[in-house]
């Protein structure tokens, strides 16, 4: 296999005083609702309270950076405040090298690898100011490659680590997998395939819950999925199955089984974007794996992450599996609509609470809403790749028998 970096010129040397942040990592198959999340995490519109569109973290006293690494898409549906797309485009890698849509699509994360320098660059322009507590969310293309055995978007994450950036795994999985027993069983393994890839700290989410009330009934309850309980259970649904196969497919289905009990290591939590409880609780999740709750804020030594403390200790009530299974059923989905607006008003009452007693301990300004700068890419330079470090498409033919 020929080299992708041979003969390059290295990696310029990293900045020695650089950013750091807190953040999310936002991976997940195609149409698993990463860039939706992305875009949910960054603003919920809470229009029964004042009329304006606000930002869900920074309402929380988070002023979120999110950052595209999808070189297909140049125009996000979020505010978005660095885009690899800056530096390189899916479509000009197809056109330039002839490739198709994957394998530029690996190109563009390689690329990105070795021009690490650009990407720490741009994040230290966006970051400056947020004393090390910025919060950045990188939305990722749905290739699974890049989570599976592609090294290039691990690699970047380990750098950033390095960095002091401290990033937790959100990895989403549609809903729709557990209406069918093979689905299911192949999204928890491509679930545990990135657990074991990234190798960071890491959240499964089942994404689009809403949409559960339409899946009809389920041979066993939402807690049966995501726990990930006895996945013996399904083996038989799946012999069941039209196409299962023989007893070849049967011993299969019970090696996979039993890699994923062996592994022990996924579960699921539960998401709507639209539902702000939901929000919340994997807020709560996320802030756990990454530590951000005890962190202090504006580098300070000795204030606690207020925000974070309160909106947890807010929490209205025991986020239950159980719970988000009923209420999502057709009938009362109404009333939780209703309920869910309250809970969100005292979110936003103790987020308040919280400003006040941060400004009355250390007599400092709470956060400005909207003053998050937001890039626009229309700034990119006029040909960003120029002075990059460049790399030749790797030649995948002497890998394929
Ligand atoms: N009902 C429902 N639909 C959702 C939710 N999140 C995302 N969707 C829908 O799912 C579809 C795909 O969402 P995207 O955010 O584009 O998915 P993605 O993972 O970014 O897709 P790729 O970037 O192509 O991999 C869109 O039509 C969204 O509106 C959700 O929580 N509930
Ligand atoms: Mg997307």
């Amino acid at each position: 296999m020929s080299s992708t970096t041979e003969d390059q010129p290295m990696t310029s040397s990293l900045p020695e005083h650089h950013a750091s942040a807190f953040g999310q990592l936002v991976t997940g198959p195609p149409g698993a609702g990463k860039s939706t999340y992305c875009h949910g995490m960054y603003q919920v519109s809470i229009e029964a309270f004042d009329g304006a569109n606000r930002q869900f973290l920074t309402a929380l006293g988070r002023p979120v950076k999110v950052i595209n690494l999808d070189p297909a898409v140049t125009d996000p549906p979020y505010p978005c405040a660095v885009s690899i797309t800056e530096l390189i485009t899916l479509q000009e890698v197809m056109d330039e090298y002839g490739l198709g849509p994957n394998g530029a699509m690996l190109y563009c994360m390689e690329y990105l690898e070795e021009n690490f320098d650009w990407l720490l660059n741009r994040l230290d322009e966006v970051l400056a100011g947020e004393g090390g507590n910025g919060y950045i969310i990188i939305d990722t293309p749905g290739q699974a490659e890049l989570w599976t055995n592609h090294d290039s978007l691990k690699h970047i994450i380990q750098k950033l680590q390095k960095l002091d950036y401290r990033l937790a795994a959100v990895h989403l999985t549609d809903a729709h997998a557990i209406t069918d027993p093979s689905k299911y069983i192949a999204a928890v393994l491509l679930a545990l395939r990135a657990m074991l890839q990234l190798e960071m700290p890491h959240i499964n989410v089942l994404s689009k819950i809403d949409t559960i009330g339409g899946f009809g009934e389920l041979p066993f309850n939402l807690e049966y999925y995501t726990q990930v309980q006895d996945l013996g259970y399904l083996l038989q649904t799946l012999q069941d199955q039209p196409r299962a196969g023989g007893k070849k497919m049967k011993k299969l289905n019970e090696a996979m089984v039993e890699l994923i009990e062996d592994f022990s290591l996924v579960g699921f939590e539960t998401l709507a974007v639209e539902d702000k409880q939901s929000m919340m609780h994997l807020v709560r999740v996320i802030d756990k794996a990454t530590g951000y709750i005890f962190v202090p804020l504006d580098g300070s030594t000795t204030d606690d992450n207020m925000h974070a403390l309160f909106s947890t200790a807010a929490r209205p009530m025991d986020y239950d599996v159980n719970d988000v299974q009923e209420r999502y059923s057709a009938e009362n989905k109404e009333a939780y609509d209703k309920f869910q607006e309250e809970q969100w008003e005292k979110e936003w009452a103790a987020r308040h609470q919280a400003e006040a007693i941060k400004k009355a301990m250390l007599g400092q300004q709470a956060p400005q809403e909207g003053d998050a700068a937001e890039h626009d890419n229309a700034d990119a330079q006029e040909n960003p790749r120029s002075g990059r470090v460049q790399i030749r498409p790797r030649d995948f033919s002497d890998e394929i028998d």
